[in-house]
């Protein structure tokens, strides 16, 4: 396998905490967004997308996504689980990663690639040039918002965010979460909840890489 990441961007994040969980250790190659190496044609030619994580399988396919590349290694490498075991587990796992990808995700990409002056028309990841809307920046902050409440809701509920376990869930809420300082959004001091969440997280050794 071959893993192609980018120490700074948050979705190469995801796909390296869930390898460093499953106990893997995976050639890799860093892509630097900073260079904009992602844009060349030796890249390009694994990933026409022009976006990172890649993970190249054992057999060769290439995996652009972090769901795909997840749920890869949880079928060829089932153990510890981290998407559910049961039918209900895993429709858990893959409703809450859903949501956290769709209610904080989004929002704090929408933030941050409409007001980077470094991100000027690269407002959308990929080889496409799009121009940045403003209003949609102020947009997602206000729904960044209101994903911390509807995290506080949850955790208020259950320790872990899909299971009463550490799942591929957890993983892509921490890095959005924490990802959310680059638009200056930080769990807020009265979201108890969130915040005894975000703590066990980050001691896990994972959460350094
Ligand atoms: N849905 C993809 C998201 C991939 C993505 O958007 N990656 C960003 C880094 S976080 C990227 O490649 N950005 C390149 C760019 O900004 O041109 C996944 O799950 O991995």
């Amino acid at each position: 396998m071959l893993f192609y990441d980018c120490s700074t961007a948050p979705s190469p994040r995801r796909a390296r905490m869930f390898i460093a969980e499953k106990g893997l250790a995976i050639e890799t190659r860093d892509i630097s967004i900073a260079k904009s190496e992602q844009l060349e044609p030796a890249f390009l030619a694994i990933n026409p997308h022009a976006t990172i994580t890649v993970l190249e399988t054992d057999s060769g396919a290439i995996l652009t996504e972090n769901l795909g590349i997840a749920a890869y290694l949880e079928a060829a490498h089932p153990e510890p689980p981290l998407m559910g075991q049961t039918p209900d587990e895993k429709g858990a796992v893959m409703m809450w990663n859903t949501i956290v990808e769709q209610q904080g995700g989004w929002p704090i990409a929408e933030v941050l690639r409409n007001t980077n002056p470094h991100m000027k028309d690269r407002a959308i990841p990929g080889q496409t040039n799009l121009e940045q809307i403003p209003a949609l920046a102020e947009r997602g902050m206000a729904r960044v918002d209101l994903f911390f409440d509807l995290l506080e809701e949850r955790l208020t509920q259950s320790r872990f965010l899909a299971l009463d376990q550490f799942t591929l869930a957890d993983i892509t809420c921490f890095v959005f979460v924490d990802f959310a300082r680059v638009i200056r959004r930080r769990i807020p001091d009265d979201n108890p909840a969130t915040l005894a969440w975000f703590k066990t997280i980050r001691s896990r050794p994972s959460a350094a890489l």
